[in-house]
């Protein structure tokens, strides 16, 4: 019999590229079709079939209070009743620019975009204004967002669907890229050295997980941070996924570095479209009306999406999430080490805080190269045991997965007995 989903994928691909409005949902990495979503509550999201899943995607990191919380809703239900857009200022942009100020210190202006891709590129281009030169450091796997000069040796999508670097962009915009292996020091110096005076800055996930999950060898990030000062270059640190998720001030807290741009999404919209950008007030300020580098956005700063995120990093705040998100995180970890374990499976499994990863490859796994020994075709027939048994993770090896403050201890206790099964299938 055919499945609701089926029927609506067959409809979506005659009037939507591939079927899907974002490629990492087609699933294409695992061999298979996406089903169609129609609700989700708390740690739980429903299929037009009515089928449950425990979801361990969260709309690619957005949900980290689960779908649907009580405060974000009704906080964009009280929103909406005064209007849904207005291009004007409003008291909300404010609230939101002071809270990010506040809990991102490195971060003393800031504005507000519609996407992280919209993020990254105005990081971008305020550091080639700012420092008047042209190239920029990016690192293999790497992901941020669909911006012409960053589809370089790209993750998440890009990878997934093998296409690294993107049709479409002019040869001229790639070679201004320069992209390296994450966690190598010395490529890094040696980038610097052989284009002295030319990088306008490096711009890096401080915590990759658009390859799977990686992270920085221990003074990887403090070698990008003297390196840039050394050279008059700005460091950028792409904070879409890992910002307010890996704690209230993000992995730059954790990692003790100060960034001289930051670009946020994801979380901060509490799942509306919503991106951020900003850092050093001397960098900001180029920026139009004040400065010369134009940006803008007819949306930006909209009030329901200002309401939502508001609401839901307000609420992160009031019970602690991050304490939360490590306590279930510490649960998930225990339970699916000793499910790869009994099972002996070859996998590297890799998490920090609510994000986390599994590799189908043996360790250790440090940049992309040695993710991508990965066995995508057992990989996909993990995915799919899974999901057969209600647990929705990643549908790429070239994902993250994410935990949130609405996973309970038994939807986890639940996951590794499933994924139990589901190793012991493959
Ligand atoms: P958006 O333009 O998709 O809002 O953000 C782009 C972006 C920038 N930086 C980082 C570190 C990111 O992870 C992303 C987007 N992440 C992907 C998933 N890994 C979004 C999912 C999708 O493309 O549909």
């Amino acid at each position: 019999m055919t499945s609701r989903s089926s029927e609506l994928f067959h409809a979506a691909q005659k009037y939507i590229p591939g079927g899907v409005n974002s490629p990492v949902r087609a699933f294409r990495n695992v061999n298979g079709a996406p089903f169609f979503v129609t609700h989700g509550k708390g740690a739980k999201i429903w299929d037009v079939d009515g089928k449950e899943y425990i979801d361990y995607v969260g709309s690619w990191g957005p949900a980290i209070l689960g779908h649907a919380p009580k405060v974000v809703v009704d906080a964009v239900r009280e929103a909406a009743t005064r209007g849904l857009s207005f291009g004007i200022p409003n008291p909300l942009e404010v609230e939101m620019a002071e809270l990010i100020c506040d809990w991102i210190p490195s971060i003393e202006k800031v504005r507000m975009v519609n996407s992280g891709t919209e993020a990254t590129m105005s990081c971008i281009r305020l550091a080639r204004a700012f420092t008047g030169r042209d190239r920029i450091i990016k690192f293999d796997g790497c992901y941020h967002g669909h911006v012409d000069g960053l589809l370089v040796k790209a993750g998440s999508g890009v990878l997934t669907h093998g296409r690294p670097d993107s049709a479409g962009v002019p040869q001229a915009f790639a070679d201004l890229t320069i992209s390296l292996p994450f966690n190598n020091a010395n490529l890094v110096r040696e980038a610097f050295a052989e284009n002295r005076r030319e990088i306008a800055a490096v711009i890096v996930e401080p915590v990759p997980a658009n390859a799977g999950l990686y992270l920085p060898g221990d003074d990887f990030l403090s070698m990008l941070r003297k390196e840039c000062k050394l050279n008059d270059a700005l460091l950028i640190f792409d904070e879409v996924i890992t910002g307010f998720r890996l704690s209230r001030g993000g992995a730059q807290e954790i990692y003790g570095i100060k960034p001289d741009l930051t670009a946020l999404g994801k979380v901060i919209g509490g799942g509306l479209p919503v991106g951020a950008f900003g850092g050093r007030a001397e960098i900001v300020d180029q920026l139009s009306p004040d400065g010369p580098v134009y940006q803008a956005g007819t949306l930006s700063g909209n009030p329901l999406a200002m309401a939502a995120g508001l609401a839901q990093l307000r609420e992160l705040e009031r019970i602690n999430g991050w304490k939360l998100l490590e306590e279930i995180g510490t649960q998930f970890e225990q339970l699916t080490r000793s499910a790869i374990n009994d099972t002996k499976a070859n996998i590297s499994f890799h998490q920090v805080g609510s994000m986390f990863c599994l590799f189908f490859a043996p360790g250790p796994i440090l940049d992309l190269a040695s993710a991508r020994r990965s066995d995508l075709k057992i990989f996909a027939r993990f995915f799919h045991a899974c999901l057969k048994r209600g647990i929705y993770f990643a549908p790429s090896q070239f994902e993250t997965g994410f935990l949130s403050t609405a996973h309970l201890p038994e939807d986890v206790e639940r996951t590794s007995s499933a994924m139990r099964e589901a190793l012991r299938e493959l």
